[in-house]
C-alpha cells in the first residue's frame, strides 16, 4: 500500500474479553456493515457459540451509542452509525488496554467535519503534505484512499468533509453544475459508508459564471430559480451531499455585498435552495477589508467579522451555521477568540480551526494543535463557555496525499486530536495526544514519555521563537513561511504591529479602535486595560513602549529577546529528544521527523536572529544578557 493507516495500523492484541471471540448481530445499513467489518477484521472472531459482541441496530439519526454487558456478551447498540463510532471506541479501547467501556457516548455536536482547500487540478490551498488524494487533473477521484480515509475520519468521530476549496475556481466550478456527478456520487458513497457527508464549497458568482444571467443578486428571482434548480438537480444526482460551504465577499470573492445585500440575505438564499433537500449552508465569517491602506489608522481587520456579523443575529434560516475562524483575525499561532463564538445568541454558529498549519510551521515544525483547540473550546464569555454554545465544529484539513497523509508524522496528532474533541469537547488536550502517541507508536514508556512532551510543549515553543505575545503576522508574505517583521507592513491586509524605536502594536482598547468592547462589558475591560490583560496576548490588543514592565519585572523588550532564545533552545532540545529514540520507533517514521527537525531547527535559529536582530536595530537596545544579536 502507498500510504500508511496511521492510528488504524493497531489493532488490539494480548488477551482479549471472551466475548470477542464471536461477532452476531444483524446490521442493514452500510454504516452498520461498516462496524461489522472492522470488528472482523481487528477481533477475526474463531468461535461458533459461546460469548459473543453483539450488534443491535436502531432505526434513526442519532450518532450516540449504548454498551451493555449481559452474562458474557456484550450488547452494542445504535443506529448503524451508533454502532460505527461505538466499534471504533471499543476498538481504541482494547488495543490500548482500557478494560473500561463507557455505558453510553454521544458526540456533543451533530457536525464535526474537515474543511479540504483541494483544487480540482489536484494542488492544496495551504496543503504541505502532497497533492489532493479527492482530484486529479482536473476531476474527482474515488478509490481505496478515499474509503481509508472515511474510515481514518469515523475512527475519531468525525462525520463530514468538504472536498474542494472554498475558493472555488477552475475545473472545481464545475461540481455545481452535474459534470461530475457521477464521481461526486461515488465519493457521497464511498464517504457515507463510514457516516461522513460530503460537502461542496461553491461559488457565490455561480448563476454568473455557471448559469449565464447577468447577475448573482439575492433578492433577482432569476437567480432564486437558479439555485433551486441547480440544486434540485444536484442532491438528486448526488445522494450523500449535505449541504455547501461558502465564502462570500471575502478576499476578492463575490458575495452578497457585492449587490448591495447582507450576509444573511446571500446565505438565506441559498439555504432556501437546499432545504427541500435537507441540505444546510456553511455560511463563512471570514469578511474583511483586504484592500487597506497602511496609513488608515482607523480601520482595525480585527474588529471586521464581529461589526458585519453581530447587527444580523437573529436574520439567518435554520439550516444556516456561520463557519467562524477561532480567532478575529487568521489562524495565528495566538490569538483571542474570536468574539462572534462569545456572543451570538440566535445564530447557529461553527468554530473552524486550521489544521493545515500555514501559520505554524506548515508542517516542517511540530506544532500540536491541541491545546489551542481546547482553550478556544473551553473559553468562557458571558454566555458561558464557547463549547457548550457553539453548534458545530470543523477544522482545514492537513492531509495530503503523502504517504503518511499530514506531511510531518507527528502532525496526525493534530488530525487525530481535532477528531477527538469534536466528539467531546470535555477530553483534556494530554489525554488526546496521549492516545495517539500509543496508538501510533505502541506503549514504549520512552517513546509515549518523549513524544507526547514534545508535542505537548510544541506550540508554546514555536511561538516564543516566532512571534511572541499575540502580535502575530511576522512572516514572509504569500508563502507565510519563516521570519519578515515588516512583510506585511505596508501591505494591503490590515495586518500591521506599527513599530517604531520606541513602541509596537495596535492599540485595540478604548483609546485605541475599540476592538475590546466586541467582548461586552466584562470581558471588554480585562482585554481593554493593560494590567489585567493576559500577557500572552498583550501585543494582540496594546500598543506599548519597550520599556514597559512585565509581571515578572522584565522590559517588554527583554521578554521578547528571551522568548526568541530560549524558544530556539528548546526546538534544539526537542529535536535531541527525538533523536533518543532510534530504534525504538520505526526506523522509516524515525527518519522523517529527523529530517523535519533539522529544517524546524534551521528555521528556529533564523526566527530568532532576525526578529531579535530587527529590534535591536530599530531600538538599539542590547540584551541585557550579552547574548549575540546581529546588528
Ligand atoms: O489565511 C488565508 C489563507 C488563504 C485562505 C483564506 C481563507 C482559502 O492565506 O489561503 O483561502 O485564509 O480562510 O479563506
Amino acid at each position: 500500500m502507498d500510504y500508511s493507516l496511521l492510528w488504524l495500523n493497531r489493532k488490539p492484541a494480548g488477551t482479549l474479553p471472551p466475548w470477542a471471540g464471536r461477532l452476531a448481530g444483524e446490521v442493514r445499513t452500510p454504516q452498520g456493515r461498516a462496524a461489522l467489518r472492522e470488528l472482523e477484521q481487528a477481533l477475526a472472531p474463531h468461535r461458533d457459540t459461546g460469548p459473543a459482541l453483539r450488534l443491535r441496530e436502531e432505526a434513526g439519526e442519532g450518532e450516540g451509542y449504548r454498551c451493555v454487558r449481559e452474562g458474557e456478551n456484550l450488547i452494542l447498540t445504535g443506529t448503524g452509525r451508533g454502532l460505527l463510532y461505538g466499534t471504533f471506541s471499543l476498538l481504541r479501547r482494547l488495543t490500548l488496554g482500557d478494560e473500561a467501556f463507557p455505558d453510553a457516548e454521544r458526540p456533543a455536536y451533530p457536525i464535526r467535519m474537515l474543511d479540504h482547500w483541494d483544487n480540482a487540478d489536484g494542488s492544496i490551498e495551504r496543503g504541505y503534505a502532497g497533492n489532493s488524494f479527492f482530484f486529479r487533473e482536473g476531476k474527482p477521484v474515488c478509490g481505496p484512499r478515499t474509503r481509508d480515509y472515511a474510515r481514518l475520519l469515523a475512527s475519531v468521530g468525525l462525520n463530514g468533509c468538504c472536498l474542494n476549496n472554498v475558493n472555488v475556481r477552475g475545473e472545481s466550478l464545475h461540481l455545481l453544475t452535474g459534470k461530475y456527478n457521477r464521481e461526486l456520487r461515488e465519493i457521497g458513497e464511498t464517504l457515507g459508508e463510514y457516516g461522513v457527508s460530503l460537502w461542496l464549497s461553491v461559488s457565490f458568482a455561480a448563476p454568473l459564471e455557471q448559469g449565464g444571467l447577468p447577475t448573482a443578486d439575492p433578492r433577482d428571482p432569476a437567480v432564486r430559480r437558479w439555485w433551486q434548480e441547480t440544486c434540485g438537480r444536484l442532491f438528486a444526482a448526488v445522494p450523500d451531499l449535505a449541504g455547501f460551504l461558502v465564502k462570500a465577499d471575502s478576499e476578492g470573492r463575490a458575495g452578497p455585498h457585492t449587490y448591495g445585500r447582507s450576509q444573511a440575505e446571500g446565505a438565506n438564499l441559498l439555504a432556501d435552495a437546499v432545504k427541500p433537500h435537507g441540505g444546510s449552508i456553511l455560511w463563512r465569517c471570514f469578511v474583511y477589508n483586504c484592500t487597506q491602506d497602511w496609513r488608515d489608522g482607523k480601520t482595525d481587520r480585527a474588529r471586521a467579522q464581529y461589526d458585519t456579523f453581530a447587527p444580523l443575529d437573529g436574520q439567518f434560516a435554520e439550516n444556516v451555521y456561520l463557519q467562524v475562524k477561532n480567532g478575529p483575525v487568521d489562524f495565528q499561532i495566538r490569538e483571542p477568540v474570536s468574539p462572534l463564538l462569545v456572543r451570538l445568541e440566535k445564530t447557529k454558529c461553527m468554530a473552524e480551526f486550521q489544521l493545515a498549519q500555514e501559520y505554524t510551521g506548515q508542517q516542517r515544525h511540530v506544532c500540536c494543535l491541541a491545546p489551542v483547540l481546547k482553550e478556544v473550546l473551553d473559553f468562557r464569555g458571558p454566555a458561558g463557555k464557547v463549547k457548550d454554545r457553539i453548534s458545530a465544529v470543523c477544522a482545514v484539513s492537513n492531509t495530503g496525499g503523502d504517504f503518511n497523509w499530514t506531511g510531518h508524522d507527528l502532525a496526525a496528532a493534530n488530525l487525530y486530536a481535532f477528531g477527538r474533541l469534536a466528539w467531546d469537547p470535555d477530553l483534556r488536550a494530554e489525554e488526546a495526544v496521549r492516545e495517539w502517541t500509543r496508538l501510533t507508536f505502541g506503549d514504549d514508556p520512552r517513546v509515549t514519555g518523549t513524544v507526547t512532551d514534545i508535542l505537548l510543549r510544541s506550540r508554546e515553543v514555536y511561538e516564543r521563537y516566532t512571534v511572541p505575545l499575540g502580535i502575530g503576522w511576522m512572516c514572509v508574505p504569500g508563502t507565510h513561511y519563516g521570519p519578515s517583521p515588516e512583510g506585511y507592513e505596508y501591505d494591503r491586509w490590515g495586518t500591521y504591529h506599527k513599530a517604531t524605536c520606541r513602541e509596537i502594536g495596535v492599540e485595540r482598547g478604548p483609546a485605541g479602535t475599540g476592538y475590546t468592547a466586541q467582548y461586552g462589558p466584562e470581558l471588554g475591560r480585562m482585554y481593554g486595560e493593560i494590567g489585567t490583560c493576559p500577557e500572552e496576548l498583550l501585543l494582540f490588543f496594546h500598543r506599548l513602549p519597550y520599556a514597559y514592565r512585565m509581571k515578572d519585572g522584565r522590559t517588554l523588550l527583554q521578554r521578547i529577546y528571551d522568548d526568541h532564545f530560549s524558544g530556539c533552545a528548546d526546538a534544539e532540545a526537542m529535536a535531541e529528544a527525538w533523536n533518543t529514540l532510534e530504534g525504538l520507533v520505526p526506523e522509516d517514521a524515525f527518519l522523517r521527523v529527523r529530517e523535519r527537525f533539522a529544517e524546524q531547527v534551521r528555521s528556529a535559529r533564523e526566527w530568532r536572529d532576525v526578529i531579535n536582530s530587527w529590534l535591536y536595530r530599530l531600538t538599539l537596545i542590547p540584551d541585557e544578557r550579552g547574548r549575540t544579536i546581529y546588528l
